[in-house]
């Protein structure tokens, strides 16, 4: 059904762009997705939004403005969120990113946040939540509406990747269940970046859909939330492992949930294997 969609970006990716990626952790790909996928994906993120998946979180507290929307595994039970990880020009990105032979999918989530939602993405690095080693890993995010910092689009603390620390996770909204989970790892606490956001280079780009954002799982980042009355601003961000990234069994990551657990096949996978099977399927080179 969605085979006829383009799978080419709309342009090549520079040099230049990657050597951003490398340096700072993060950067922008700007007109690289063709406008075909977002509103295939725009289309399909009502119908997640309207039928929750059961990994999915409600961040916005009951009675309060807005509504902040968080959901993982998507691709299982939606064939359009399946086709743009596999079929879209986004695995494409990632392999060339990353200088990559090889990929895996390991997960896509949506994080979307209707006008006049107050809560934000917390201060995070992706890697604390994973049970993953390796340096070919990357997210992409994708807005599907544009996106600045009035509605919350990613920003990000310059080269913090190259800190080499991997900090304890930030629990998103209070009651995700996720706290005591994240304890277990036992990792040293993120020092409060917002109240002290003069102290660090941030990175920030206004967004249109069409525009990826490209970051290494140890970035720092965070997104406000949104401040616009009108606006939407719907995001999704797809996560792919390279060549060296294997699976590390350390306690504490957001696998733990039950939710997410109740959501997803048993993983059977052992300390330093490689990512495989239904559950992270191998999406590059195509099939
Ligand atoms: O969309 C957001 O608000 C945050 C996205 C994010 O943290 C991520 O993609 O890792």
């Amino acid at each position: 059904m969605y085979m006829s969609l383009p799978d080419k970006l709309c342009r090549a990716i520079t040099a230049e762009e990657i050597a951003a990626y490398e340096a700072n952790g993060a950067h922008i790909l700007r007109g690289v997705l063709p406008m075909e996928w977002i509103e295939v994906m725009r289309e399909a993120v009502e119908r997640i939004l309207t039928n929750p998946g059961s990994a999915s979180l409600e961040y916005t507290p009951k009675g309060k403005p807005g509504r902040y929307y968080g959901d993982f595994f998507i691709w299982r039970r939606d064939p359009a969120f399946e086709a743009f990880m596999k079929q879209s020009p986004m695995p494409e990105i990632a392999a060339q990113v990353m200088d990559a032979t090889c990929l895996n999918f390991f997960y896509d989530q949506l994080l979307v946040k209707e006008p006049n939602t107050a809560e934000p993405t917390p201060w995070h690095q992706d890697l604390s939540y994973w049970p993953v080693r390796g340096n070919q890993i990357i997210s992409i995010w994708a807005p599907f509406d544009p996106a600045d910092e009035e509605s919350g689009v990613v920003v990000y603390v310059k080269g913090s990747h190259k800190l080499g620390k991997l900090y304890a996770p930030s629990t998103f909204g209070d009651k995700s269940g996720f706290a005591d989970i994240y304890a277990k790892g036992g990792l040293e606490p993120l020092p409060d970046i917002e109240a002290h956001r003069d102290d660090y280079e941030i990175l920030s780009w206004e967004m249109a859909p069409g525009d990826v954002l490209i970051h290494h799982p140890l970035t720092l980042h965070y997104a406000s939330g949104n401040r616009s009355a009108t606006g939407r601003r719907r995001g999704l961000a797809l996560r792919y492992l390279g060549d060296d990234a294997t699976f590390d069994s350390r306690p504490g990551t957001f696998l733990e949930n039950k939710k997410v657990m109740d959501t997803v096949p048993p993983i059977t996978l052992k300390d330093g294997e490689p990512f495989s099977g239904d559950l992270f399927p191998r999406v590059w080179p195509r099939e």
